[in-house]
């Protein structure tokens, strides 16, 4: 048995997706946040940093959302290439992509004061801008050229992944800097369109009121 401590709409949102799909048996812990939990000895016992999401698990508790998808993959042999896969080291390295750059990037956006204060909001903003541009191109272009089959007709974690990143980057209004609608990517987008119906989806955007299309229309 799995414990997820999930907040709606936060960096939990992929692993929920992931332990749903999988159909294995979890629990959903709510943080508390108001209450200060996520600066408890008991929470920063699982996550240090104090950041949502962790996961307990028969293995001990867990923190980092890369870290979590890919142990549940393993644990499970689902929703990834397996180890001695040929397709095995192109996942990890788009995996690894997506957690050292992707989702760095996107919270540079979000909290762009937290990289050097609020005097160099606006270039930062400049900067990390420019860079979510040219990681989504990056992106885009490979799905085109290759279509991995864990990025296409597959399920996989990487793809509930940055179907969570998108969730953010496309959801938000053309004024606001994270605005990165997922139709300015077009292979990215079907993919995203086809992930986003399958009922582990469904169930977990339902809960969380993130609307019906959660990754290409978020909040529709
Ligand atoms: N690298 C971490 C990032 C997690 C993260 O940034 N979580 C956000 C929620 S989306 C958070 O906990 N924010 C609370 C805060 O920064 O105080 C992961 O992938 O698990």
């Amino acid at each position: 048995m799995y414990t997820l401590h999930y907040s709606p709409d936060t960096a939990s949102l992929g692993v929920r997706m992931v332990l749903q799909e999988l159909g294995v048996p979890y629990r959903s812990a709510l943080i508390d946040r108001d209450a200060g939990a996520l600066d408890s000895p008991a929470y920063r016992a699982m996550q240090p940093l104090g950041k949502i999401p962790a996961l307990e698990t028969p293995d001990g508790p867990m923190f980092e959302t890369a870290a979590m998808l890919l142990y549940l993959a393993d644990k499970h042999h689902a929703l990834a290439p397996a180890p001695n896969h040929p397709e095995r080291a192109a996942f990890l390295a788009w995996l690894f992509f997506t957690s050292t750059n992707l989702h760095p990037t996107l919270l540079q956006i979000f909290y762009p004061e937290r990289v050097a204060g609020e005097a160099c909001v606006p270039a930062v903003l400049t900067q990390a801008r420019a860079q979510m541009q040219m990681l989504l191109s990056t992106l885009e272009t490979m799905l085109a050229r290759d279509n991995p089959a864990w990025f296409s007709t597959e399920p996989s974690v990487l793809g509930y992944y940055v179907g969570m990143l998108m969730h953010w980057l496309g959801g938000m209004p053309a004024d606001h800097p994270a605005h990165f609608p997922t139709a300015d990517y077009p292979a990215l987008h079907a993919r995203l369109a086809a992930l986003e119906v399958r009922p582990a989806a469904q169930t977990i955007a339902a809960d969380e009121g993130l609307g019906a299309l959660p990754f290409t229309h978020p909040y529709a």
